[in-house]
């Protein structure tokens, strides 16, 4: 059999940490179809098909040529039978049937609507909806309905696309508040934008302090002097501190802030959307000073990378790795950087714009 196609030139591997993936997707209109069937799987809370659909996704988007054949497909790694018939039937028919029953479906709309509030997860999304509501005006009318701070302020149409132009300008506020308040603080950029995203749902930052301890108090301040700065600058409308997630247990807090151009609005309250402003989402995370690489490597992201990476050290090579720590055995392998922690994993460096995952 004559296999045409670059896939057997270059042999790509199976964890997403092992592939260099830049923004540049050259398999976007398979890649578009299989993150519908993946939101889908997650929006419903099905597990397996969200993993697999979420692998080969990720193998795509690391491919340096664009697909035009089936040839060669069958031998990319975490691309199964079901990935191999969606892109053969895109190349056919330039698109996927089942992709398009998911995108006409009501539920699926509707989840998708509602996960879109911060703060609402598929849980909360599908109760809703089985309660017959379909909108936000719906729910905000439902005497049964009950949003806490974050969900109602997540229902005023604050939720954005942001350019890294928004994302300098939040670097500017936070680096500046928290140099007020912590000179010796320092603020890094993490997340989305410091992969090179063009776009993201909000922007992530670290802080830290070299004084041992002092982490834990870091962000009361912070939070506490962006709620004085109601400027016509900038606005918090919302915060709330957490400490314990699924990913770490460091002092953290998701908010949202308001960068101003014109108006001040009042309050924790709807605002309406006026002229030039912008509600951003931002995460703020203190980890203590020895555990920033770790905490740096994790918050970079993107989460299939991350996966990949846990898995990795998990299955290839026996260890533990979360935003806290690595472990071999019982040991605990120190990490100054990055670098630091790819190295104790036996793997090459990767930039944080490779981990487009
Ligand atoms: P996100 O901000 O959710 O994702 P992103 O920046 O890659 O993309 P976007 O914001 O545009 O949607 O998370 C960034 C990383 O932070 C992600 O890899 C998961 C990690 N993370 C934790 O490790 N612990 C946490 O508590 C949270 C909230 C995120
Ligand atoms: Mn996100
Ligand atoms: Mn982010
Ligand atoms: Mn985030």
């Amino acid at each position: 059999l004559m296999r045409t196609g670059p896939a057997q030139q270059s042999t790509v591997c199976p964890y997403a940490c092992q592939r260099r993936t830049t923004t540049a997707n050259k398999n976007k209109r398979f890649t578009d179809a299989l993150e519908v069937l993946v939101e889908y799987h997650e929006l419903t809370e099905i597990e397996g098909p969200r993993v697999a659909y979420s692998r080969a996704a990720s193998v795509l988007k690391s491919l340096p040529w664009t697909i035009e054949s089936m040839g060669g497909t069958e031998a990319l790694p975490c691309v199964g039978e079901k990935t191999r018939t969606l892109i053969q039937e895109i190349l056919q028919y330039g698109r996927s049937f089942e992709v398009e029953k998911i995108l006409a479906d009501e539920r699926y709309q509707t989840l998708k609507l509602f996960t879109s509030v911060f703060g609402v997860g598929p849980k909360t999304a599908d109760k809703w909806y089985r309660r017959g509501l379909r909108s936000f005006s719906q729910i905000l009318a439902d005497p049964d309905v009950q949003l806490n701070r974050m969900q109602q302020n997540g229902t005023s149409r604050l939720q954005r696309v942001r350019n890294s132009t928004s994302a300098r300008a939040v670097e500017a506020v936070v680096g500046e508040t928290v140099r007020t308040v912590a000179p010796n603080a320092r603020v890094v950029l993490t997340g989305g934008f410091r992969r090179g995203k063009e776009f993201g749902h909000d922007v992530d930052f670290i802080v830290t302090t070299a004084e041992p301890g002092r982490e834990n108090s870091l962000l009361p301040l912070i939070m506490g002097r962006l709620e004085e700065q109601v400027s016509e600058r900038i606005m918090l409308l919302n915060s709330e501190r957490l400490r314990l997630s699924a990913m770490d247990y460091y002092s953290k807090c998701f908010l949202i802030l308001k960068l101003e151009g014109s108006r001040v609005q009042g309050g924790g309250q709807a605002v309406p959307a006026g002229r030039g402003w912008r509600a951003v989402r931002v995460d703020l995370v203190a980890p203590p000073i020895e555990r920033f690489a770790f905490t740096q490597l994790g918050w970079t992201g993107s989460k299939q990378f991350e996966r990949d990476l846990r898995r990795f050290a998990r299955v290839e090579r026996n260890m533990l790795l979360d935003n806290h720590a690595l472990f071999d055995k019982n040991q605990f392998l120190a990490a100054v950087t990055e670098k630091d922690i790819f190295a104790h994993l036996g793997l090459e460096y990767m930039e944080p714009w490779q981990r487009n995952a």
